[in-house]
Protein backbone atom coordinates (compact mmCIF):
# COMPACT_ATOMS: atom_id res chain seq x y z
CA UNK A 1 0.00 0.00 0.00
CA UNK A 2 1.18 3.39 -0.97
CA UNK A 3 1.18 6.53 1.56
CA UNK A 4 0.98 10.02 0.65
CA UNK A 5 2.64 11.96 3.41
CA UNK A 6 3.80 15.84 3.03
CA UNK A 7 6.43 17.66 5.49
CA UNK A 8 4.61 20.66 5.43
CA UNK A 9 2.50 19.54 8.24
CA UNK A 10 4.83 19.89 10.44
CA UNK A 11 5.01 23.63 10.32
CA UNK A 12 1.42 23.65 12.45
CA UNK A 13 3.62 23.14 15.61
CA UNK A 14 3.89 24.56 19.15
CA UNK A 15 0.22 25.60 19.57
CA UNK A 16 -1.60 25.57 22.85
CA UNK A 17 -4.47 23.61 24.13
CA UNK A 18 -7.43 24.91 26.66
CA UNK A 19 -8.65 21.69 28.48
CA UNK A 20 -10.57 21.41 31.62
CA UNK A 21 -9.16 23.74 33.72
CA UNK A 22 -5.71 24.92 32.04
CA UNK A 23 -3.82 25.90 28.91
CA UNK A 24 -1.47 22.99 27.90
CA UNK A 25 0.48 22.81 24.97
CA UNK A 26 -1.51 21.24 22.13
CA UNK A 27 -1.94 16.73 22.15
CA UNK A 28 -1.61 17.41 18.26
CA UNK A 29 1.35 17.92 17.65
CA UNK A 30 3.93 17.28 14.33
CA UNK A 31 5.03 14.18 16.04
CA UNK A 32 2.62 12.40 15.81
CA UNK A 33 3.14 12.06 11.85
CA UNK A 34 6.81 11.53 12.20
CA UNK A 35 6.14 8.55 14.78
CA UNK A 36 3.43 7.14 11.98
CA UNK A 37 5.67 7.72 8.89
CA UNK A 38 8.54 5.94 10.46
CA UNK A 39 6.94 3.03 11.24
CA UNK A 40 5.21 2.87 7.45
CA UNK A 41 9.46 2.71 6.70
CA UNK A 42 10.32 0.14 9.25
CA UNK A 43 7.35 -2.15 8.49
CA UNK A 44 8.00 -1.71 4.94
CA UNK A 45 4.53 -0.80 4.07
CA UNK A 46 4.78 0.39 0.67
CA UNK A 47 6.84 4.12 -1.06
CA UNK A 48 5.60 7.12 0.52
CA UNK A 49 4.89 9.91 -2.16
CA UNK A 50 4.33 13.37 -1.66
CA UNK A 51 1.04 15.01 -2.58
CA UNK A 52 -0.02 16.69 -5.59
CA UNK A 53 -1.15 20.24 -5.06
CA UNK A 54 -4.98 20.73 -5.58
CA UNK A 55 -6.67 23.56 -5.83
CA UNK A 56 -9.80 24.02 -3.44
CA UNK A 57 -12.43 23.58 -5.55
CA UNK A 58 -12.75 20.10 -4.14
CA UNK A 59 -12.77 21.84 -0.58
CA UNK A 60 -15.98 23.70 -1.50
CA UNK A 61 -17.46 21.01 -2.73
CA UNK A 62 -18.58 20.30 0.91
CA UNK A 63 -17.39 23.34 3.10
CA UNK A 64 -18.80 26.45 2.72
CA UNK A 65 -16.75 28.64 0.50
CA UNK A 66 -16.51 31.83 2.80
CA UNK A 67 -15.64 29.35 5.11
CA UNK A 68 -12.71 27.82 3.10
CA UNK A 69 -11.86 31.69 2.13
CA UNK A 70 -11.29 32.77 5.71
CA UNK A 71 -8.73 29.59 6.79
CA UNK A 72 -6.04 31.38 4.90
CA UNK A 73 -6.53 34.68 6.52
CA UNK A 74 -6.51 33.75 9.98
CA UNK A 75 -2.81 33.75 10.63
CA UNK A 76 -1.80 36.92 8.76
CA UNK A 77 -5.20 39.14 10.30
CA UNK A 78 -3.80 38.45 13.57
CA UNK A 79 -0.54 39.36 13.33
CA UNK A 80 -1.95 42.15 11.84
CA UNK A 81 -4.13 42.79 14.88
CA UNK A 82 -0.97 43.13 16.94
CA UNK A 83 -1.64 39.57 18.38
CA UNK A 84 1.05 37.06 19.44
CA UNK A 85 0.84 33.22 20.57
CA UNK A 86 -1.62 30.74 19.62
CA UNK A 87 -4.69 32.42 17.68
CA UNK A 88 -7.47 30.57 19.25
CA UNK A 89 -11.11 31.40 19.36
CA UNK A 90 -13.09 32.87 22.82
CA UNK A 91 -16.60 33.90 22.09
CA UNK A 92 -19.05 31.48 20.11
CA UNK A 93 -22.29 32.37 18.39
CA UNK A 94 -24.38 29.65 20.43
CA UNK A 95 -28.00 29.63 21.17
CA UNK A 96 -29.62 32.91 21.58
CA UNK A 97 -27.04 34.90 19.49
CA UNK A 98 -26.88 36.05 16.05
CA UNK A 99 -25.04 33.27 13.88
CA UNK A 100 -25.68 34.87 10.48
CA UNK A 101 -23.44 37.55 11.12
CA UNK A 102 -19.72 37.30 10.15
CA UNK A 103 -17.98 40.40 12.76
CA UNK A 104 -15.10 42.11 11.22
CA UNK A 105 -12.21 41.00 14.44
CA UNK A 106 -10.11 38.05 13.36
CA UNK A 107 -10.54 36.85 17.04
CA UNK A 108 -13.96 36.81 16.67
CA UNK A 109 -14.50 35.15 13.39
CA UNK A 110 -12.30 32.59 15.12
CA UNK A 111 -15.37 31.65 17.28
CA UNK A 112 -17.74 32.65 13.89
CA UNK A 113 -15.94 29.30 12.37
CA UNK A 114 -15.49 27.19 15.10
CA UNK A 115 -17.34 25.27 17.54
CA UNK A 116 -14.80 25.25 20.28
CA UNK A 117 -11.08 26.41 21.08
CA UNK A 118 -9.43 23.06 19.76
CA UNK A 119 -8.87 24.42 16.50
CA UNK A 120 -5.95 26.70 16.70
CA UNK A 121 -4.01 28.91 14.36
CA UNK A 122 0.34 29.59 14.50
CA UNK A 123 2.60 30.45 11.61
CA UNK A 124 2.48 27.44 9.87
CA UNK A 125 -1.13 26.39 10.33
CA UNK A 126 -2.48 26.89 6.61
CA UNK A 127 -0.08 25.22 4.86
CA UNK A 128 -0.07 22.40 6.75
CA UNK A 129 -3.74 22.25 6.13
CA UNK A 130 -3.79 22.66 2.66
CA UNK A 131 -1.11 19.86 2.62
CA UNK A 132 -3.07 17.64 4.35
CA UNK A 133 -6.15 18.11 1.65
CA UNK A 134 -3.13 17.83 -0.85
CA UNK A 135 -2.30 14.43 0.99
CA UNK A 136 -6.16 13.34 1.07
CA UNK A 137 -6.81 13.89 -2.72
CA UNK A 138 -3.64 12.73 -4.01
CA UNK A 139 -4.38 9.30 -1.84
CA UNK A 140 -7.85 9.33 -3.43
CA UNK A 141 -6.76 9.58 -6.93
CA UNK A 142 -4.21 6.48 -6.07
CA UNK A 143 -7.67 4.52 -5.32
CA UNK A 144 -9.57 5.86 -8.25
CA UNK A 145 -6.40 4.56 -10.28
CA UNK A 146 -7.07 1.31 -9.37
CA UNK A 147 -5.24 0.40 -6.47
CA UNK A 148 -6.53 -1.61 -3.79
CA UNK A 149 -5.40 0.89 -0.91
CA UNK A 150 -4.42 3.69 0.00
CA UNK A 151 -2.47 5.62 3.00
CA UNK A 152 -3.52 9.28 3.28
CA UNK A 153 -1.20 10.15 6.15
CA UNK A 154 -3.23 13.22 6.65
CA UNK A 155 -2.32 15.85 9.31
CA UNK A 156 -3.86 17.70 10.63
CA UNK A 157 -7.46 15.92 10.79
CA UNK A 158 -10.53 16.48 9.97
CA UNK A 159 -13.39 14.23 10.85
CA UNK A 160 -14.83 17.22 13.59
CA UNK A 161 -14.77 19.95 10.82
CA UNK A 162 -18.39 20.58 9.68
CA UNK A 163 -19.62 22.23 6.27
CA UNK A 164 -18.65 25.91 7.66
CA UNK A 165 -16.67 25.26 11.18
CA UNK A 166 -13.78 23.80 12.74
CA UNK A 167 -13.20 22.56 16.01
CA UNK A 168 -11.21 19.11 17.68
CA UNK A 169 -8.07 19.54 15.71
CA UNK A 170 -9.53 19.90 12.09
CA UNK A 171 -10.38 22.32 10.05
CA UNK A 172 -10.54 20.63 6.48
CA UNK A 173 -12.84 17.59 6.64
CA UNK A 174 -10.25 15.09 4.67
CA UNK A 175 -12.40 11.98 4.81
CA UNK A 176 -15.45 13.68 3.59
CA UNK A 177 -13.17 15.89 0.73
CA UNK A 178 -12.18 12.71 -0.41
CA UNK A 179 -16.17 10.98 -0.73
CA UNK A 180 -17.34 14.01 -2.61
CA UNK A 181 -14.37 13.79 -4.68
CA UNK A 182 -15.23 10.23 -5.49
CA UNK A 183 -18.89 10.26 -6.00
CA UNK A 184 -17.71 13.66 -8.75
CA UNK A 185 -15.25 11.14 -10.03
CA UNK A 186 -18.52 8.80 -11.07
CA UNK A 187 -18.85 6.73 -8.03
CA UNK A 188 -22.45 6.35 -6.70
CA UNK A 189 -22.11 5.11 -3.12
CA UNK A 190 -19.06 6.03 -1.01
CA UNK A 191 -19.10 4.64 2.67
CA UNK A 192 -17.22 6.27 5.12
CA UNK A 193 -16.28 4.04 8.13
CA UNK A 194 -14.93 6.21 11.54
CA UNK A 195 -13.16 4.26 14.21
CA UNK A 196 -11.52 6.96 15.59
CA UNK A 197 -12.46 8.02 19.55
CA UNK A 198 -13.90 10.82 19.20
CA UNK A 199 -17.57 10.96 17.45
CA UNK A 200 -17.37 12.64 13.84
CA UNK A 201 -19.41 15.04 13.97
CA UNK A 202 -18.08 17.23 10.40
CA UNK A 203 -18.32 13.86 8.70
CA UNK A 204 -22.20 13.32 10.18
CA UNK A 205 -23.19 16.99 9.96
CA UNK A 206 -21.97 17.51 6.13
CA UNK A 207 -23.16 13.83 4.45
CA UNK A 208 -26.60 13.41 7.14
CA UNK A 209 -29.37 13.80 4.46
CA UNK A 210 -28.00 12.33 1.80
CA UNK A 211 -27.87 8.81 0.59
CA UNK A 212 -25.01 8.66 -1.52
CA UNK A 213 -22.82 8.67 1.48
CA UNK A 214 -23.24 6.30 4.26
CA UNK A 215 -21.40 7.26 7.40
CA UNK A 216 -20.75 4.69 10.30
CA UNK A 217 -19.19 6.03 13.54
CA UNK A 218 -17.50 3.64 16.19
CA UNK A 219 -17.21 6.28 19.55
CA UNK A 220 -17.05 7.92 23.01
CA UNK A 221 -20.71 8.52 23.91
CA UNK A 222 -20.99 11.76 23.77
CA UNK A 223 -23.16 12.04 27.16
CA UNK A 224 -19.68 11.92 28.35
CA UNK A 225 -17.16 12.15 25.70
CA UNK A 226 -16.02 15.04 23.43
CA UNK A 227 -17.72 16.29 20.98
CA UNK A 228 -20.48 15.96 23.59
CA UNK A 229 -23.32 17.80 20.99
CA UNK A 230 -23.84 15.23 18.67
CA UNK A 231 -23.12 11.26 17.85
CA UNK A 232 -25.86 9.75 20.04
CA UNK A 233 -27.43 6.38 18.24
CA UNK A 234 -30.77 7.94 17.65
CA UNK A 235 -29.41 10.52 15.12
CA UNK A 236 -29.81 7.99 11.74
CA UNK A 237 -29.71 10.79 9.20
CA UNK A 238 -32.75 13.09 7.75
CA UNK A 239 -35.01 12.92 4.56
CA UNK A 240 -32.90 11.21 1.43
CA UNK A 241 -30.82 10.54 4.38
CA UNK A 242 -32.67 8.49 6.78
CA UNK A 243 -30.94 5.15 7.87
CA UNK A 244 -27.37 6.33 5.90
CA UNK A 245 -26.11 7.58 9.52
CA UNK A 246 -25.27 5.08 11.73
CA UNK A 247 -23.69 5.51 15.24
CA UNK A 248 -21.84 3.57 17.72
CA UNK A 249 -21.49 5.59 20.69
CA UNK A 250 -19.84 3.74 23.84
CA UNK A 251 -18.67 3.68 27.25
CA UNK A 252 -15.85 4.54 29.25
CA UNK A 253 -13.42 1.64 29.55
CA UNK A 254 -15.16 -0.18 25.87
CA UNK A 255 -12.57 -3.21 25.31
CA UNK A 256 -11.89 -5.54 22.02
CA UNK A 257 -14.47 -7.30 22.56
CA UNK A 258 -17.01 -4.94 22.82
CA UNK A 259 -15.84 -2.59 20.96
CA UNK A 260 -15.29 -5.57 17.69
CA UNK A 261 -19.03 -6.03 18.16
CA UNK A 262 -19.57 -2.92 17.20
CA UNK A 263 -17.20 -3.00 14.39
CA UNK A 264 -18.89 -6.01 13.19
CA UNK A 265 -22.33 -4.65 12.80
CA UNK A 266 -20.76 -1.48 11.19
CA UNK A 267 -19.22 -3.47 8.80
CA UNK A 268 -22.38 -6.03 7.69
CA UNK A 269 -24.24 -2.79 7.40
CA UNK A 270 -21.78 -1.51 5.30
CA UNK A 271 -21.58 -4.36 3.00
CA UNK A 272 -24.90 -4.31 2.69
CA UNK A 273 -24.93 -0.73 1.25
CA UNK A 274 -22.65 -2.00 -1.29
CA UNK A 275 -20.33 1.03 -1.62
CA UNK A 276 -17.74 1.30 -4.47
CA UNK A 277 -15.47 3.00 -2.05
CA UNK A 278 -14.93 2.93 1.82
CA UNK A 279 -13.18 5.35 3.37
CA UNK A 280 -11.46 5.01 7.19
CA UNK A 281 -11.45 8.23 9.18
CA UNK A 282 -8.54 6.06 10.97
CA UNK A 283 -7.98 7.64 14.66
CA UNK A 284 -6.22 5.46 17.02
CA UNK A 285 -7.03 7.19 20.45
CA UNK A 286 -8.98 3.84 20.94
CA UNK A 287 -5.75 2.84 22.31
CA UNK A 288 -5.47 2.20 26.38
CA UNK A 289 -2.52 4.33 26.80
CA UNK A 290 -4.14 7.60 24.98
CA UNK A 291 -3.46 10.05 27.53
CA UNK A 292 -6.95 11.72 26.18
CA UNK A 293 -9.29 8.88 25.68
CA UNK A 294 -11.42 5.96 27.72
CA UNK A 295 -11.14 3.25 25.85
CA UNK A 296 -9.43 -0.05 26.28
CA UNK A 297 -7.72 -1.39 22.79
CA UNK A 298 -4.98 -3.05 22.84
CA UNK A 299 -1.81 -2.83 19.87
CA UNK A 300 -2.36 -6.36 18.80
CA UNK A 301 -5.82 -5.60 18.09
CA UNK A 302 -4.90 -2.91 15.38
CA UNK A 303 -4.42 -5.65 12.86
CA UNK A 304 -7.44 -7.25 13.53
CA UNK A 305 -9.14 -3.83 12.56
CA UNK A 306 -7.62 -3.83 9.22
CA UNK A 307 -8.33 -7.38 8.69
CA UNK A 308 -11.79 -7.38 8.94
CA UNK A 309 -12.15 -3.89 6.98
CA UNK A 310 -10.21 -6.56 4.10
CA UNK A 311 -13.20 -8.89 4.32
CA UNK A 312 -15.12 -6.58 2.75
CA UNK A 313 -13.38 -6.71 -0.68
CA UNK A 314 -13.78 -3.13 -1.53
CA UNK A 315 -11.56 -0.50 -2.77
CA UNK A 316 -10.24 1.14 1.04
CA UNK A 317 -8.82 4.89 1.53
CA UNK A 318 -7.55 4.92 5.09
CA UNK A 319 -7.64 8.43 6.06
CA UNK A 320 -5.59 9.76 9.08
CA UNK A 321 -7.61 11.57 11.98
CA UNK A 322 -6.66 11.25 15.94
CA UNK A 323 -4.39 9.44 18.48
CA UNK A 324 -1.92 11.19 21.09
CA UNK A 325 -0.09 8.19 22.75
CA UNK A 326 2.52 9.42 19.82
CA UNK A 327 5.43 5.97 21.15
CA UNK A 328 2.91 4.07 20.02
CA UNK A 329 0.85 5.92 17.53
CA UNK A 330 2.88 4.50 14.53
CA UNK A 331 2.48 0.77 15.93
CA UNK A 332 -1.24 1.25 15.88
CA UNK A 333 -2.00 3.28 12.87
CA UNK A 334 0.54 1.05 10.96
CA UNK A 335 -0.79 -1.76 12.45
CA UNK A 336 -4.33 -0.98 10.87
CA UNK A 337 -2.92 -1.09 7.62
CA UNK A 338 -0.52 -4.41 7.81
CA UNK A 339 -3.51 -6.08 9.19
CA UNK A 340 -5.55 -5.06 6.21
CA UNK A 341 -2.84 -5.97 3.90
CA UNK A 342 -2.39 -9.81 5.22
CA UNK A 343 -6.15 -10.07 4.81
N1 LIG B 1 -8.86 16.97 27.75
C1 LIG B 1 -9.39 14.16 17.11
O1 LIG B 1 -9.12 13.11 17.65
N2 LIG B 1 -10.52 17.97 23.32
N3 LIG B 1 -9.76 15.24 17.83
C2 LIG B 1 -9.96 17.01 24.18
C3 LIG B 1 -8.78 16.77 26.33
C4 LIG B 1 -10.55 17.79 21.91
C5 LIG B 1 -9.88 15.19 19.26
C6 LIG B 1 -9.87 17.51 25.58
C7 LIG B 1 -10.29 16.44 21.36
C8 LIG B 1 -10.29 16.48 19.84
C9 LIG B 1 -9.25 14.32 15.64
ZN1 LIG C 1 -10.19 11.48 18.12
Amino acid sequence: MKTVYSPLHAGHAGQMELVTSAIVPGFEKPSRAEFIKARVESEKLGPIIGPVEHDLTAAKRIHKADYIDFLPTVWPAWKAAGFEGTAMAFTWPTRGLRGDVPPKRVDALLGYYSFDAGATFVDGTWTAIKSSYDVALTAAALVKGGERSAFALCRPPGHHAGAGFMGGYCYINNAAVAAQWFLDQGAKRVSILDVDYHHGNGTQEIFYERADVQVLNLHGDPMVEYPFFLGHADERGASAGEGFNVNYPMPFGTNWDAWNASLEDACVKLAAYAPDIVIVSLGVDTFEKDPISQFKLKSPDYPKIGHRIAKLGLPTLFVMEGGYAVEEIGINAVGVLTGFEDK
